[in-house]
């Protein structure tokens, strides 16, 4: 049997209770939990009210529901039929991994190590940073995780312009910031109750709340001003900012002489976009565009935040999120408490050296560059090595989180699989990913995974997902209750938390890390690894002189950073190669880039294709975050469908009833691509000319295996997203948002 409910021998029991704290199972967010555990099982789970970051959102109470449900995966399996047959063997994790290992050895001996791509996905606990750490000991520049689609562009952006060397800080500071604009971010569904209180206290201490997206989103509600935006047209409302500001001489004077180069080319650059053009752009009222613009410069401390609906909208992307750095920078925002801090790395944590990146830099076997390098040189071995070299005076590791500049880029990987272009990848390894549904062209990405071209498919999951369902050994993996955790995304927090786990493993779930660890061992990189996470965490604390355990025994299990200070850069400079912010960034030139990326309309919109847009008349977005699933996750829990049963398409009423669509009817929604089936939600709070699609959809309900797998061609929208090179953003990223649709009722 594959899959069970949980069981525990007669044998076995002792008859034991006791509360431990712990991480809530359910997403990478880590949050924490009380647990009552009886016999070695979880009984009751609750929010830890007493911990920093209580387990509270709308998904929480499932947690018992997710660790113990039929359909988990249990077994280390191997395809015994064809690809996406559905017919397995259950192996041990010895033979799996002694397989695995030795087609890795093979590949790597016959195409060299880059020939092995590992695939990642949104943050999900220790596998990534494992990963990555494995994949700089094997050699391979070839790793991809969902952070590429979720942050790389504007991080890159950042780094280009301003050379921090860790990330930065934008939540607004209650009494000292005066301004704060979340621009294509929608802090309370990631952040929940704890981020809608945040900006309740901010806003009430005074800050300006300032929201850009198309939806009248959660933060929109908690809003004074909500600009909404047409689907990728922010580079557009980014130059218009800059214009009103630097025509109205309302910078920063004396910060942009002193420590700003490119001034003139910025000016130079957003001379054309008006107020009035911008308006007709963006679909925003000139006034409120001027508004804006006028408060942010004159109201300082403020803070611009980073934003996933700003860093998927492929070309649009590039204007947008340098279009933010260079507002953060020619207002004086830059490095203010309140405003725009530049943090650096904790220094608890040994986080850069311990990912092994110089080992990758230096590898013996590594002759090549990631098999995106060509084509978006900024994010690969050349990328992080020019990054290093301008910030070499801060820090000789570059960047903190680096990881982003060896992020390859997806629709590279499926020419790299399928047309061998621009050298072949026989190897995938995904942990934590659901590409069929997460990533841009889910045909191309079920032509890669289908491809007799690629030697190995390995997926590590708690679900038999539809990129699972194609593989060739699936592995089960441990979630949060069954696993240490330390907090600190990708290297990105500057916070981090430590729990232990709560129960053993059930069945034979393992966790993500001893995947890399038993690969590593078998393939030269014995000596590496430490046995257990936990080792492997007490050598990423060392810096703190506390060991993962002591941590995690504490009352308040958690490590902060120093408290920030301001203005570092009047001592060190910034970490450019000039030491000054370059709006024109000689990084991005050195790496063939412009200095400063003119401002594009995504590949297909009402001002760049106005022909297709004729026949396609809507814009539409897709995917931003529902409170009951965390991307692609969670469809499994009756509960949450009941709130959220299928994917809708948010419409306005007019728009819908000259379609003669009405609330809750199934549409088509269509793009040049082809069409997906969703079901209509009237919003008039949308433009009438603007969609939402919701995305990564699939339907565990359904029938596995080829050809439905499980729904996946259903309603999920990237199915009909494009993923054409010529869409990307500078920095590779899928084109995720800002389409063009037309929507239709089903007649059948
Ligand atoms: N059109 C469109 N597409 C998008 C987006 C969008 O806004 N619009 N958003 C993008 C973004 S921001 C992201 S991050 C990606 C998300 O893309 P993915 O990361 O691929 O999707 P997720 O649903 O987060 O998780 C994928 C799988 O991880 C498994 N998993 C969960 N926890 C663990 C664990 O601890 N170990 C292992 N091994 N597996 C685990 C889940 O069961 C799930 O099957 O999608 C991107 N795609
Ligand atoms: N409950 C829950 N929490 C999550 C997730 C989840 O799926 N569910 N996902 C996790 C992940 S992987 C991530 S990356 C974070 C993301 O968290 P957020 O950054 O908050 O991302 P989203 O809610 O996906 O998108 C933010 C907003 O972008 C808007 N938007 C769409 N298109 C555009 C556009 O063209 N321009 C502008 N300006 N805005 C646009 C959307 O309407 C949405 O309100 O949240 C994480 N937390
Ligand atoms: S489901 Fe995720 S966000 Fe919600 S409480 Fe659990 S860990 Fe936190
Ligand atoms: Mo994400």
């Amino acid at each position: 049997m594959l899959f069970g409910a949980p069981k525990v021998l007669e044998s076995e029991v002792h008859h034991s209770q006791e509360t431990q704290k712990g991480t809530c199972p359910i997403c990478g967010m880590g949050c924490f939990v009380e647990v009552k555990i009886q016999d070695g099982i979880p009984v009751r789970i609750k929010a830890d009210h007493n911990s920093p970051h209580p387990a509270d959102c709308p998904r929480a109470g499932q947690a018992k529901t997710y660790h113990n449900h039929p359909d988990r995966l249990n077994y280390p399996m191997k395809r015994v039929g064809k690809r996406g047959e559905g017919k397995w063997q259950q192996i041990s994790w010895e033979q799996a991994l002694d397989e695995i290992a030795a087609k890795l050895g093979q590949i790597r001996d016959d195409h060299g190590p880059e020939a092995v791509q590992t695939l990642g996905g949104s943050f999900k606990g220790p596998g990534d940073a494992a990963c990555w750490r494995w994949g700089n000991l094997f050699g391979t520049p070839n790793m991809m995780h969902q952070g590429k689609n979720c942050g790389s562009a504007e991080y890159l952006a950042e780094w280009s312009v301003y050379g921090t060397i860790g990330v930065v800080g934008y939540w607004p500071t209650p009494g000292v910031t005066k301004t704060a604009i979340f621009w294509g971010g929608n802090p309370p569904v990631p952040g929940g109750i704890a981020a809608e209180k945040a900006i309740k206290a901010a806003r009430k201490a005074g800050t300006k709340i300032i929201v850009i997206d198309p939806r009248r989103s959660e933060a929109a509600e908690l809003a004074d001003i909500w600009l909404r935006i047409r689907p990728g047209a922010d580079g557009a409302l980014a130059y218009g900012f800059l214009n009103v500001i630097i025509h109205e001489g309302i910078y920063d004077k004396e910060f942009v002489e002193k420590w700003c180069l490119g001034f003139d080319e910025l000016k130079e650059a957003v001379k054309d976009y008006t107020p009035q053009r911008v308006s007709e752009l963006t679909w925003i009222p000139v006034e409120q565009i001027v508004e804006v613009a006028r408060y942010y410069a004159n109201n300082k401390p403020g803070n611009i935040s980073f934003g996933l609906g700003t860093v998927e909208l492929g070309n649009a992307t590039n204007a947008t999120v340098f279009g933010k750095a260079y507002l953060r920078a020619i207002t004086g925002n830059l490095d203010l408490i309140g405003g725009q801090l530049l943090d650096d790395m904790p220094e608890f944590m040994q986080y850069r050296q311990e990912l092994k990146w110089d080992t990758l830099l230096n590898h013996p076997l590594r002759t090549r560059d990631n098999v995106g390098a060509h084509l978006w040189p900024v994010a690969g071995v050349r990328g992080m090595k020019t990054f290093r070299e301008a910030m070499a005076k801060l820090n000789p590791l570059g960047p903190g989180p680096a990881f982003y500049m060896m992020c390859t880029a997806p629709s590279a990987i499926w020419s790299a699989i399928i047309d061998q272009d621009p050298y072949p990848i026989k190897a995938v390894i995904t942990q934590g990913t659901n590409s069929m549904v997460a990533l841009a062209n889910s045909r191309r990405v079920y032509q890669a995974l289908t491809s007799p071209n690629l030697d190995l498919h390995v997926a590590m999951d708690h679900w038999m997902t539809p990129q699972a369902q194609l593989a060739d050994y699936v592995l089960p993996a441990t979630d949060g209750l069954e696993r240490a955790n330390l907090g600190g995304m990708w290297g990105f927090g500057n916070v981090t938390s430590a729990a232990m786990p709560t129960v053993k493993p059930q069945f034979e779930r393992r966790d993500d890390y001893q995947l890399w660890r038993e690969l590593g061992n078998r393939l030269g990189q014995q000596g590496e690894w430490p046995d257990t996470l936990e080792g492997w965490f007490d050598k990423l604390l060392e810096p703190s002189k506390i060991t993962f355990a002591e941590l995690a025994s504490r009352d308040m299990p958690w490590l902060f950073p120093e408290p920030p200070q301001e203005k570092r850069y009047e001592k060190t400079g910034f970490a450019t190669f000039s030491g000054k912010v370059e709006l024109s960034s000689s990084l991005m030139q050195k790496l063939g880039y412009p200095g400063i990326l003119p401002c594009e309309e995504p590949g297909w919109s009402p001002v760049r294709t106005p022909e297709l847009f004729k026949e396609f008349p809507l814009v539409m977005t897709a995917g931003a975050s529902s409170p009951f699933y965390y991307r692609s996750q969670h469809k499994q829990l009756d509960k949450m469908r009941r709130q959220h049963p299928k994917a809708f398409a948010s419409i306005h009423p007019e728009t819908a009833a000259s379609l003669g669509i009405g609330d809750g009817d199934a549409v088509w929604v269509e793009t040049p691509m082809g069409k997906v089936k969703q079901w209509a939600k009237l919003n008039d709070t949308l433009h009438p000319d603007v969609v939402h699609a919701d995305g990564l959809w699939w339907y565990p309900e359904q029938e596995a295996y080829e050809p439905n797998l499980s729904g996946v061609w259903e309603s999920n929208i990237n199915s009909i997203i494009p993923d054409d090179h010529n869409f990307a953003s500078f920095a590779g990223d899928n084109h995720l948002r800002a389409h063009i649709c037309r929507i239709t009722p089903v007649n059948d």
